[in-house]
């Protein structure tokens, strides 16, 4: 297999860290959502070190790449992401998750927290409003500055936002204006809230999304190099593209993984010790940034200084 062009072992080390964070910030809050942000972990690493375009010194910066959290139970993700690639937020901040009067809400709306987006509470929304900003950011392009609004959409999404029909209705007319500036990364990971997708959902969506004129990819949730390449080829299409991410909910806890547990409630400390052990961590240890996840350069400053 190809290797990929970067060091994997700093990017394992990075995507457990993220992954032990958003853990850390459910259990020490006693509510949210541990086992999405598990999963997607290699995912946001990768697109935040590698991929999008964007200045954590200057979050507003109006040419940034756009990532969308459609899936927004999974704030926490966002939040270890956002910290972890040097915007204003800090490691108490993350310990404050779900606490009134701090920046890590919830589900966070635009303006709240630096790098804030769009996340959203109900289903099939983000991906919509992603197509929505797609459209903004082409006639952007083609209207005021070729240079300036050349930027992309990403959009990560679950099994609920694409069980919703507006993410239908959105999907068709992104493939019908050929909407290249999409990139929608979709956790397949089997499970929704109830358990099992088997319950509801068995339709072929890669197909679905095929014949609405989208360029559809797979990957393995865990593969680096594989969500790498298909990042790049994505960014290069002239169509919307699904990344397809067969990905495990929890991903690393040894009862919890792939089970629907996993979505809405802490892990638990027995189980998220277990978890810390197979990531070859300290149990007894929480909110642990090793120094050489922390002091990385993952190319983020290289693109940086592209754009200041
Ligand atoms: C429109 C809408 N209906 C219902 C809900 C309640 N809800 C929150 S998460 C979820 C499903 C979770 O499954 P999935 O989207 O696959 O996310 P995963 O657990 O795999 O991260 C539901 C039904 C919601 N947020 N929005
Ligand atoms: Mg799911």
């Amino acid at each position: 297999m190809q290797q990929p062009n970067f060091d994997r072992d700093l990017a394992r080390a990075s995507i457990d860290t993220i992954r032990l964070l958003a853990a850390d910030m459910v259990e020490k809050a006693q509510s949210g959502h541990p086992g999405t942000p598990m999963e997607a972990a290699p995912i946001a690493y990768l697109l935040y070190t590698r991929h999008l375009r964007h200045n954590p010194a200057n979050p507003n910066w109006p040419g940034r790449d756009r990532f969308v959290l459609s899936c927004g139970h999974a704030s926490a993700l966002l939040y270890s992401m956002l910290h972890l690639t040097g915007y204003d937020l800090s490691l108490d901040d993350l310990k404050n998750f779900r606490q009134l009067g701090s920046p890590t809400a919830g589900h966070p709306e635009f303006g709240h927290a630096p790098g804030i987006e769009t996340t959203t509470g109900p289903l099939g929304q983000g991906i919509s409003v992603a197509a929505g900003m797609a459209m903004g950011a082409r006639f952007l392009k083609q209207r005021v500055s070729r240079e300036l609004f050349d930027y992309q959409i990403y959009a990560l999404c679950s099994d609920g936002d694409l069980m919703e029909g507006v993410a239908a209705e959105a999907a068709s007319l992104a493939g019908h204006l050929r909407l290249g500036n999409l990139i929608c990364l979709y956790l397949d990971n089997k499970i929704t809230i109830e358990g099992d997708t088997d319950l509801a959902f068995t339709e072929d969506v890669g197909t679905r999304f095929l014949s609405y004129g989208w360029q559809v990819l797979r990957v393995e949730g865990e593969n680096v190099a594989e969500i790498d390449r298909a990042i790049a080829r994505a960014k290069h299409s002239p169509r919307p593209s699904l990344i397809i991410a067969r990905s495990h909910i929890g991903f690393g806890a040894p009862t919890k993984q792939d089970s629907h547990e996993a979505h809405g409630a802490p892990l638990g400390s027995v189980e998220l010790q277990a978890t810390k052990r197979t990531f070859g961590r300290d149990p007894e240890q929480s909110f642990v940034v090793p120094a050489e996840v922390a002091a990385q350069d993952g190319g983020m400053e290289r693109r940086i200084a592209l754009i200041a």
